[in-house]
């Protein structure tokens, strides 16, 4: 039998979770995705013409963490575990620095991505392993809460049900080790934009996906209350000839949510998955539009929010306030438009 004194401890345990999830998704702010691992980063930085190494992306990190005043729009960063343990360029810690301006330190637990064996151009994410242990270390170490990112990828017969299944498995063990060490659990099964399918392809794989991941998420008894989704939009393939209209974009996500999110999740955010940042800006205008909804909606931007200010800064000290300015603007534009107010 359990005592009544462990029946507390979980009480107040699951109790903290749900405070932490809500306050995720605190209406009027939004989530920075900084988590790109060092080689995607400095493909990014050398993309936009700044060369790369570990001094380049922790300067790329302040230069976001330390804008003042996003404190007002931001409710969490998610970070790397180089950035997590990184300090800005007087020796502060930048969970630190979050802390100081309460928002959430959300570290991304995945290891990448690994093609699946007989199912070629599928992909699972891997990094259970260890992974009981390095949340425990995260959660001791300030983290309260964690990211987990799988792709699902369109294509001819592609998805197969296999692997979004085996994606949903391994989102829920996350999910459950997650809660276990009292971190609140982001669960990211990506559609991926790549390709030339049709809107209509994209709903219904994300109708699919998002199924098979609830589905998984409460045969494994991951407690809902303390998960936020973090989903793609329903959009056409980036090859898709036919283009659609931000309001068919926003009645496919919605309705897509609508059937497959238990109204016990606390939040949804959105991912900008290679949208312009335009574009992922009006389209989540359009979704918020379409309140109320059971669940809080926001935006968890990398792209979307990141890439004007870092073509702006170009990795110079000289250009720091210019690429600030330019990031204070997308983050107002998101938070309007996350309450379906944003004009062009
Ligand atoms: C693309 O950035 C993240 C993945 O990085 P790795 O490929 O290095 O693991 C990704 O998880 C990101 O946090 C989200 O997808 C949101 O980013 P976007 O740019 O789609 O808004």
């Amino acid at each position: 039998m359990i005592s009544q004194t462990k029946i507390d401890m979980i009480n107040l345990m699951n109790n903290a979770l749900y405070a932490v999830a809500k306050q995720i998704v605190t209406p009027h702010k939004g989530i920075l995705a900084s988590d790109e691992r060092p080689s995607a980063a400095d493909k990014n930085l050398e993309k936009a013409g700044i060369p790369s190494n570990e001094e380049i992306r922790r300067k790329y990190r302040e230069l976001f963490i330390n804008t003042p005043g996003i404190e007002q729009y931001l409710s969490g960063i998610i970070m790397h575990e180089e950035t997590f343990y990184q300090s800005d360029s007087t020796g502060k810690l930048f969970r630190n620095i979050l802390k100081e301006k309460n928002i959430i330190s959300i570290i991304k637990l995945d290891e990448g991505l690994e093609e699946l064996p007989n199912f070629p151009g599928e992909k699972i994410s891997i990094g259970l392993d260890n992974l009981k242990k390095r949340a425990e270390k995260f959660y001791e170490d300030g983290a309260k809460a964690a990211k987990w990112r799988s792709v699902i990828k369109i294509g001819n017969d592609l998805p197969s049900p296999e692997v979004v299944h085996a994606n949903s498995i391994i989102l829920s063990t996350y999910a459950l080790f997650c809660q276990q060490a009292g971190l609140v659990p982001i669960v990211e099964p990506e559609v991926l934009i790549d390709g030339d399918h049709t809107i209509q392809k994209s709903e219904e794989v994300t109708n699919k996906t998002l199924k098979d991941v609830f589905g998984t998420l409460k045969r494994y008894k991951v407690d809902l209350k303390a998960v936020v989704l973090k989903t793609s939009m329903v959009i056409p393939g980036n090859k898709c000839q036919v283009m659609a209209s931000p309001e068919e974009i926003a009645d496919a996500t919605v309705r897509v949510l609508q059937a497959t999110v238990p109204e016990e999740v606390p939040g949804i955010v959105f991912l900008s998955g290679g949208q312009s940042s335009e574009d992922a800006t009006i389209n989540l205008n359009f979704i918020a539009k379409k309140e109320p909804l059971p669940w809080e909606i926001t935006f968890s931007y990398l792209r979307a929010l990141e890439a004007p200010a870092i073509q702006v800064w170009q990795g110079k000290d000289e250009n720091i306030q210019k690429a600030r300015n330019i990031f204070m603007t997308r983050l107002r534009e998101c938070v309007l438009a996350d309450s379906g107010i944003y004009q062009k």
